[in-house]
């Protein structure tokens, strides 16, 4: 009998689905036929290649309404944050659409010849996503990889299956081959692993956790497989006393906040030069009672719930013993139509940098305040974490801006802003939040091997 789980809402904490599980036989056979449909994508010319993955993202933006809905389900995300997701998935694939015709080598000078580069895909890679943006992540991997003629084995979270299940439905309607865009559904135990041991999944992508990234990396290692890292982060927003100071406490909920903190670029911790330590507190409060926490599926919310109940009490354990400052509001459990929700409401902590909640990833709603004395002391205090993802740098002084954004170990900064992620730019973390980028104008030769050719004339 095929094993189940069971996909749960986690605004009303009620079933949505039942989803089959796939045992190790079931991911063989994926992969199997994986390797089939590679052959013939790879040989195809690179225009058909370009115009297949066009189609497909011509499909996905006529079902964007459907996805975001279907996200706001599966995952709390406020209904204009699921668009964006969606739209932004078709815009990776139009963007990744033209790379096979791009993919280039190289004519190197030799002697007594030709010498010549070619970039050749390495045929079925794996990609293991997290439940927190289900079907973003798994884009900056399968767009990039099909587009260098490589075939896809997806595995989303248990979690959050939705989305990614629609997408591999979605790409055969828009006429991929059976077998080119797999969707397996299962735990990331089963799986996953047979992503990393399977000796024809040639390069694996996994998004996720920094303790379980190092053991797939140990296990890619064993198998001298390439492996992409996209973990977790503890970020740092640092605000300077030259700062437009309303902008940037205005920014800054939605910089940690955003997806109820559950965001491997989330800004948890905050550091303001402590001459403007008080002002920018007082500024803070306001921006984060403001915060709108509530049904995800109503236009002006800003945070949906957490995701899980488990999920809940983790974030709840980090505030044992700390210095609470503030929060914001959450629907409260005797709400007959969201008590039942997965709620926690925005929090701001005021830390010292040895405290565990300066310290280690949350990946919720609750951010932690530090005060900094001058500019070495900010970017020694940014970079006092094992992480090294994001990060953002508020100040009105062009030099400062760019000493501090140079010492800083974080694989993706903004001057100014929050902004983290586009796709025509590259993306991914140094440290313990990762290996290798994803994303930007060279992600599709990420998913190739070079080869070279020496011609003897
Ligand atoms: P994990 O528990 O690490 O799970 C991530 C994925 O790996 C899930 O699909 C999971 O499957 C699977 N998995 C679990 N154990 C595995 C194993 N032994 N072998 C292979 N795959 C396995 O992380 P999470 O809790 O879902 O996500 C939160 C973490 O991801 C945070 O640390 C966050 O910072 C990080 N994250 C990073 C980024 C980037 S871009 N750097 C983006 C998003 C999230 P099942 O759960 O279905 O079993």
């Amino acid at each position: 009998m095929t094993s189940t789980f069971t996909v749960i809402d986690p605004t009303t904490a009620r079933p949505i689905r039942e989803i089959a599980r796939a045992d190790e036989a079931q991911t063989d056979a994926a992969i199997a036929r994986a390797v089939v449909a590679q052959r013939s994508w790879a040989s195809l010319p690179p225009v058909a290649r370009a115009d297949a993955l066009r189609a497909f993202a011509r499909v996905v933006e006529a079902h964007a309404e459907e996805l975001a809905q279907l996200e706001v389900r599966n995952s709390g995300h406020p209904i204009g944050s699921a668009r964006w997701e969606a739209s932004h998935v078709a815009q990776v694939l139009n963007f990744y659409a033209g790379a096979p015709e791009r993919l280039s080598g190289q004519q190197i000078p030799v002697a007594g010849g030709m010498d010549v580069t070619f970039h050749e895909p390495y045929g079925v890679v794996g990609i293991i996503v997290p439940w927190n943006f289900p079907m973003t992540i798994a884009s900056w991997g399968f767009a990039p990889a099909l587009a260098a003629g490589n075939a896809v084995v997806l595995k989303p979270a248990e979690l959050t299956p939705l989305t990614a299940i629609r997408l591999g439905e979605l790409a055969l309607e828009a006429g991929l081959a059976d077998g080119l865009f797999t969707v397996i559904t299962g735990s990331g135990s089963v799986v996953g692993q047979r992503f990393v041991s399977h000796p024809d999944v040639r390069k694996v992508v996994f998004t996720g956790s920094t303790s379980v990234g190092m053991d797939v990396a140990a296990g890619c290692a064993r198998e001298l497989k390439p492996v992409t890292l996209e973990l977790g982060g503890k970020s740092a927003n640092l605000v300077f006393a030259d700062a437009d100071l309303e902008k940037a406490a205005a920014a800054a909920p939605g910089a940690v906040f955003d997806n109820a903190g559950q965001d491997c670029c989330a800004r948890s911790r905050i550091l303001v030069e402590r001459s403007a330590y008080d002002r920018f507190l007082e500024l803070l409060e306001p921006a984060v009672r403001a915060w709108r926490v509530g049904d995800p599926a109503d236009e002006g919310t800003d945070m949906g719930p957490l995701i899980s109940a488990s999920h809940r009490s983790t974030v709840a354990g980090f505030l044992d013993g700390t210095n609470v400052a503030f929060r914001g509001s959450a629907p409260a459990s005797d709400d007959p139509m969201l008590g039942d929700g997965f709620w926690f409401p925005p929090t701001v902590v005021l830390a010292e940098p040895h405290d565990r909640i300066a310290r280690e990833e949350v990946f919720g709603p609750v951010v932690a305040v530090l005060p900094f004395d001058d500019e070495a002391d900010a970017i020694r205090l940014a970079n006092d974490t094992a992480y090294g993802l994001a990060g953002s740098i508020w100040t009105e002084n062009l030099g400062r801006a760019v000493r501090v954004s140079r010492g800083v170990k974080s694989g993706v900064l903004s001057v100014n802003s929050h902004s983290s992620v586009r796709y025509w730019t590259p993306f991914g973390g140094m440290k313990a939040s990762g290996l290798g980028r994803e994303l930007g104008p060279d992600a599709a030769e990420h998913f190739t091997e070079t080869k070279n050719v020496f011609f003897a004339t």
